[in-house]
């Protein structure tokens, strides 16, 4: 029988993709030391064993009954494992780890899901399979397939956090980018900045990158570069920290509970006087020309110590992709660093487009962060996924989050 042309893109696009995505999330985990699996690097999530259960169940609950009609393998890990956790409002997650089923158990598990999603995906070629369904394989694949990506890239900053002591350590290439020691800003004339994707276009996108629109942005100035560690430095040197002025109500809250005085990636020693960068297997001197990953609060007080302010996601958009005609690129130019060298903070809190609808097999992956409380980041760090760079990808955060790769660059908008 003749394939089609979608079952010609599912076996020979989306097919390796997935395997290639499972291989770097099977790496990832790799790099954990067993008895280090149940550890909880990052207060506000699950212990490590839960990802690993999760991304599995999460393809399965997923393609199963949509594309692919499985035994169920076992409902209660496939609830088990369904969804993560982003709490708001400060409540953290105090189960224990006999709360969770055995490594073998969860092992066996991922593998038996793995084999059975396998078996369903390899007879899909085989012909039209569900004749009748809703969504398309495509559409279904892609989603299982970034959503792992993404997780390869939240789970590298989860193990970032672990002690080192904790992973094996493997080389990783360098792949950040210097910035220069230079503060230029570009002035973005006023236009439009074009906003999400087409509905029933070529491009994979999320819930959240719809409607496609146009807004007209007065004219603004941005950083060419992102701030650098050496320039963090000097707003710290500078009691920035210390400084109430600079911190909202909420922000400055957050910093004296937790008691923070520096960047969760720096590391200052006992006299006070050197201060380290803690990458993923070790520290090194502090890199002055490395971007400052930084959270929303930080970014915020900084912009308002320099004078300006972070940038809304229209002019990130704007400045990143804005050309002469009106009509937009499909790449950064004029600024540098817009992809790739760590995401950039918005001032934009995370809300819907005109016209959003949730996706009906994911309600959830957009719509429960609608809730004031998360902010935009836009670009992409040396963690994200190629296929994730497209303009319209759309990533969240509460403020306080610190743990992401993501630094910023500022604005200066002309007084009104
Ligand atoms: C879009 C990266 C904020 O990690 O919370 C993974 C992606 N959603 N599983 C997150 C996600 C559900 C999400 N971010
Ligand atoms: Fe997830």
């Amino acid at each position: 029988m003749l394939a089609t042309k979608a079952e010609l893109h599912v076996s020979r696009e989306l097919l390796p993709r997935l395997s290639e995505a499972r291989r770097r999330t099977d790496e990832l985990f790799d790099l954990v030391r067993p008895d280090s699996l149940y550890d909880r690097p990052i207060p506000e999530r699950h212990r490590i064993i839960f990802y690993i259960g999760h991304l599995e169940a999460f393809d399965l609950n997923l393609l199963n009954g949509r594309l692919l009609s499985l035994a169920n393998s076992d409902p209660d890990l496939d609830r088990l494992f369904a969804f993560g956790i982003d709490p708001v409002g400060g409540g953290l997650p105090t189960d224990q780890p006999s709360d969770w089923p055995s490594l073998g158990k969860v092992r066996q598990y991922v593998q038996r899901t793995r084999d059975e999603l396998d078996e369903g995906l390899g007879s899909l070629r085989n012909g039209p399979h569900r004749a009748s369904a809703e969504f398309s394989s495509a559409l279904l694949l892609n989603v299982a397939i970034e959503h792992r990506l993404m997780h390869a890239e939240t789970l590298a900053y989860m193990l970032h956090r672990l002690p080192y002591n904790r992973k094996n350590p493997r080389p990783i290439p360098p792949r950040l980018t210097l910035v220069p020691d230079i503060s230029t800003m570009i002035e973005v004339p006023q236009g439009p900045a074009m906003l999400g994707l087409e509905r029933n276009g070529d491009t994979f996108g999320w819930d959240n990158e719809y409607e496609r629109h146009w807004v007209d942005i007065p004219a603004f100035a941005i950083d060419r570069y992102k701030i650098r560690n050496s320039e963090y430095l000097d707003f710290i040197n500078s009691g920035g920290y210390a400084n109430r002025t600079l911190w909202s109500d909420a922000d400055w809250q957050w910093k004296e509970t937790n008691g923070i005085s520096h960047p969760a990636f720096w590391r200052q020693d006992d006299n006070g006087r050197e201060w380290f960068w803690k990458g993923m297997f070790n520290e090194i001197p502090l890199p002055p020309d490395w971007p400052a990953y930084v959270s929303h609060a930080e970014a915020s007080a900084y912009a308002r110590w320099a004078g300006k302010s972070l940038p809304t996601e229209d002019q990130w958009q704007r400045a990143a992709y804005g050309s002469p005609d009106g009509q937009g690129r499909q790449y950064p130019f004029g600024v540098e660093d817009m992809l790739g060298n760590g995401w950039e903070w918005t001032s934009t809190v995370f809300a819907p487009f005109a016209g959003f609808e949730p996706f009906p097999f994911y309600p959830g992956y957009s719509a429960d962060f609608f809730d004031g409380k998360h902010y935009v980041i836009k670009g992409a760090s040396m963690r994200t996924a190629a296929c994730m760079l497209r303009p319209s990808f759309r990533n969240w955060f509460q403020p306080h989050y610190q743990y992401v790769y993501a630094g910023f660059r500022c604005v200066s908008n002309p007084l009104a």
